[in-house]
Formats: structure tokens, C-alpha cells, sequence
């Protein structure tokens, strides 16, 4: 069997696509080589010229749309207070993948930003009684961190996920034409799904104040949200069970009111127990709720048409 004249495309042996289409003999990069008309035409097909000048580096709003081509990716945005574990939480998410943790129903099959993942992993040191973090997010940046999930059938699935500070948040939720919110308002208006982080340590030490400013943000991120999934992750929570019941109940009671499609799990990056569920499961289970929220493209299904006697319109279709 040819060889397809993307490289990286191993569709000679597997039969699928490397950009996810699901059938690899219409992909123009299969038909550059493969296509009796076009077999001498082993250039680039023109509509896969990658507009990317790869550096794996995280992805400005400006470079998204280079992965998004592909088959829309499924952005995830991250919305917290500044030092409530967002960083720390996407540098889990990458360190469990590298240990060999696994997705439930996707297989990792690479990432555009493995030099951003990469950074991000050096930073988090876990070790035996101590764990050392990522550095707080500067105000002003905003990246995309992304992954290639591969799901049963082998069609892949771009995903997108935000990193900023904390504080545009904050200034978000107080006034979300604010100047200095620039970044939260972009990744509200692109992300597809979000992650609302609640800090139990800030719970702890703030209490009232600590959930009045979650309450806020949830608020700003309800205004429009429309169908858009919610996963309230309560970060930190090897402290939970110091968090006042009163305002870890209410709050959970508020959140659930406020809205429809959504979930919430408990996560850490201190581990109790060799595996801990909050370190070694939690982190994943995240990114596993996410992903079942990605919009499947509808299949087709053929039933067999069973059709009363009595109806003429069927029968004389049937006897055609
Ligand atoms: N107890 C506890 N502390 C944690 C845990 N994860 C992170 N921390 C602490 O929380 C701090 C902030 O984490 P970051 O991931 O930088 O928080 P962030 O939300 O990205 O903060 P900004 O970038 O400033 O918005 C870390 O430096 C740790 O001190 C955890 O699982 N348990
Ligand atoms: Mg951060």
C-alpha cells in the first residue's frame, strides 16, 4: 500500500488520519499520493499549510486559530483567584500524563506546547515531604496549553486550556468591562467549557470573604454562559476538612443552583496515601468530565423502516 505524503501520518498501517479526518482516502494529503490524477503531486496540499512556526511554546489568542483549523478545538478556560492552584493543576494534569496516568476513553497523542507542558512539569517537584511550585502567573499573560486526545475510534481531539493570573479575575468580577480584564474576557468569550477553582486554604484563612469572592466570579462566568459545561475543582483540598462546614455547605448549595450542566471534584498535589485519589485521580478526573462534554459529530443511524400497512404514502414509496 502507498505511503500518504504527510510524514507524520502513519494511515498505510492503521488506516487513520494523522489530522483526524474520519476517512483517511479523502484526506488531501492521502490523495496528494495516492490519487491516480495527482500522484506525481507530492507538494503540500494548500488547505494544510500550517500558518504555526512550531516552537511548542504555549499559544498566544492570536495562535489558537493555527490549531484550531484542524477540527475545532474544545477550549477549555480557567477561571480562579490568583494563587488558588491553576498553574499547579495544569502542571499536575502533565505530570500524571507523563508518569503514565491515563485519560478515561482518550489516549494522549501529543501536544503542540510540550516546550510550555514541559516547563511547567520542571517547576512542580513533588517529592517525598515537600513540593515545590510554579511561579505566580504574571497579570498580563494569558497562554493555551494544548492536547491531542485520541478518542475509541481514533479520531483526534484538539484541546485548548487557559493559563492567567489570578487577579484579571478578580478585576473581572467587580467590573467585566474593566481595562485590566482584557484576559478574562477573552477566554469567556472563546472557551467552550470552564474549570471555577475554589481555594480551601483561602476558605480557611478568609472564610466568609474567601467564598463572597468565589460566589463573584461564578456570577460573572454565569451572565452569558448559555449551555457552556461548568467543573467547580476545590483545590488544595488536603485541607478541606478544615474549611467551616456552614460555608463549605452553602457554598456548595449556591453553586448548584446556579447552574445546569455541572460538576465538582475535590484535587490536591499532596499526597496522603501512595496512590492518593485527590493527587493521582482527581487531577485527571477534570480533564475526564471536560472531555465527555465535547460536542461528538452526529452519526448517522440506519434503522430499518418499519411502517404500518395502512399507510399509502409508505406502501406505494415501497413498491416503487
Ligand atoms: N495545601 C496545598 N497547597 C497548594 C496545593 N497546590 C498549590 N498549593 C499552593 O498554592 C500556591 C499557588 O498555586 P498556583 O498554581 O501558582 O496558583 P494560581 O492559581 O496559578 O495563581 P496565579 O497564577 O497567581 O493566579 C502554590 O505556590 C502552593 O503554595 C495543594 O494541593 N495543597
Ligand atoms: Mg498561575
Amino acid at each position: 500500500m502507498a505511503k500518504c505524503s504527510n510524514k507524520d501520518c502513519a494511515a498505510h498501517k492503521t488506516l487513520m488520519c494523522h489530522n483526524g479526518d474520519p476517512d483517511y482516502q479523502k484526506c488531501p494529503y492521502w490523495l496528494a499520493t495516492n490519487n491516480p490524477k495527482s500522484r506525481n503531486n507530492t507538494k503540500t496540499p494548500k488547505a494544510f499549510k500550517k500558518a504555526l512556526n512550531w516552537t511548542g511554546d504555549p499559544l498566544s489568542f492570536e495562535e489558537i486559530n493555527s490549531v484550531v483549523g484542524r477540527n475545532s478545538a474544545f477550549t477549555i478556560g480557567i477561571a480562579g483567584r490568583a494563587g488558588a492552584g491553576k498553574t499547579t493543576f495544569l502542571a499536575m494534569v502533565f505530570t500524571l500524563l507523563q508518569k503514565g496516568y491515563a485519560l478515561d476513553g482518550f489516549d494522549f497523542a501529543g501536544s503542540e506546547t510540550l516546550i510550555g507542558w514541559d516547563y511547567l512539569y520542571d517547576r512542580l517537584k513533588v517529592y517525598q515531604t515537600q513540593v515545590s511550585f510554579p511561579d505566580p502567573t504574571p497579570l498580563e499573560y494569558c497562554r493555551f496549553f494544548h492536547l491531542a486526545l485520541r478518542d475509541e475510534k481514533g479520531v483526534l481531539k484538539d484541546v485548548l486550556i487557559s493559563d492567567a493570573s489570578g487577579e484579571v479575575f478578580t478585576i473581572w468580577a467587580t467590573d467585566r468591562d474593566h481595562v485590566n480584564a482584557g484576559n478574562a474576557r477573552l477566554i469567556y468569550q472563546t472557551s467552550s467549557a470552564f474549570i471555577l477553582f475554589i481555594d480551601c486554604n483561602d476558605l480557611i484563612a478568609r472564610k466568609g470573604r474567601a467564598k463572597a469572592d468565589i460566589i463573584k466570579i461564578a456570577e460573572m462566568l454565569k451572565y452569558n454562559l448559555r449551555d457552556r459545561p461548568v467543573i467547580a475543582v476545590w483545590s488544595k483540598s488536603d485541607k478541606k476538612s478544615e474549611v467551616h462546614e456552614s460555608i463549605l455547605s452553602s457554598l456548595e448549595e449556591e453553586l448548584l443552583m446556579m447552574f445546569n450542566n455541572f460538576h465538582q471534584l475535590d484535587i490536591s498535589n499532596f499526597s496522603s496515601s501512595q496512590p492518593d485519589p485527590l493527587v493521582h485521580a482527581n487531577n485527571l478526573k477534570v480533564i475526564d468530565w471536560l472531555s465527555k462534554q465535547i460536542p461528538r459529530p452526529i452519526e448517522l443511524v440506519s434503522a430499518t423502516v418499519s411502517h404500518s400497512e395502512k399507510d399509502h404514502f409508505l406502501n406505494f414509496k415501497s413498491h416503487e
